[in-house]
């Protein structure tokens, strides 16, 4: 499990590694992909350091298993949630009949409009059970889930990606296919 340190450096890199690798000087790869000796060594923030120990147990242990290392473990990503432009060239697949999303009140009347959109993201975020889509929701308050008719969108060509961790994604819901 994750204890109160590791889960502060967590979020450290998932803010990196996710939205702002520039700010300890680090250069991801079009598929956002960071070196691990060189995250190691600039990783410097708010008096913490970091080694390759914990970096792996991290990688074994986050709680939303959020980040992935390559086979050889010389490189590491975040596995989704990115804001910055990265390829992670996912590969496409069949969703489940239904997704879900969480979200709160005082979005519904944009989503009801103009769908779920990516806002700062590159992908629309959606879960495979309500109970994860209640945890996503209660981040911004008293979540409100919505039924996804992913099987639909899918047979009308709508493309579903599934992240190394489990999150599906795609480019927009268009708000028909969304129950409120
Ligand atoms: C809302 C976390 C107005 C949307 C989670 C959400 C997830 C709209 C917010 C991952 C809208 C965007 C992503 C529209 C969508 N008008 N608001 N048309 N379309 N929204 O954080 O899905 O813990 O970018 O409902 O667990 O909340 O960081 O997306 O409330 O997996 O690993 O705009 O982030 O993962 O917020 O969360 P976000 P999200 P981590």
């Amino acid at each position: 499990m994750e204890n109160k340190i590791t889960k502060g450096i967590s979020k450290l890199l998932s803010y990196i590694l996710r939205h702002s690798p520039e700010t300890i000087g680090l250069e991801l790869d079009e598929n956002g992909w960071a070196d691990v000796n060189e995250l190691i060594a600039k990783f410097d923030l708010y008096d913490r350091r970091i080694d390759f120990e914990q970096l792996d147990y991290i990688v074994e242990n986050n709680d939303k298993k959020r980040f992935a290392f390559n086979d050889n473990k010389t490189k590491i990503r975040a596995s989704q949630g990115h804001s910055i432009a990265v390829e992670l060239n996912l590969n496409q697949a069949e969703p489940l009949v239904y997704l879900y999303h969480g979200t709160v009140e005082k979005f519904l009347s944009d989503i009801k409009s103009q769908g779920l959109q990516k806002m700062s993201r590159r992908h629309v975020h959606l879960s495979a059970d309500k109970e994860t889509a209640n945890k996503v929701g209660g981040r911004r308050g008293k979540a409100v889930i919505l039924t996804i008719n992913s099987g639909e969108m899918h047979r009308a060509g709508y493309k579903f990606y599934l992240s190394a961790n489990n999150v599906w994604l795609t480019d927009v819901v268009p708000a028909e296919y969304i129950t409120f």
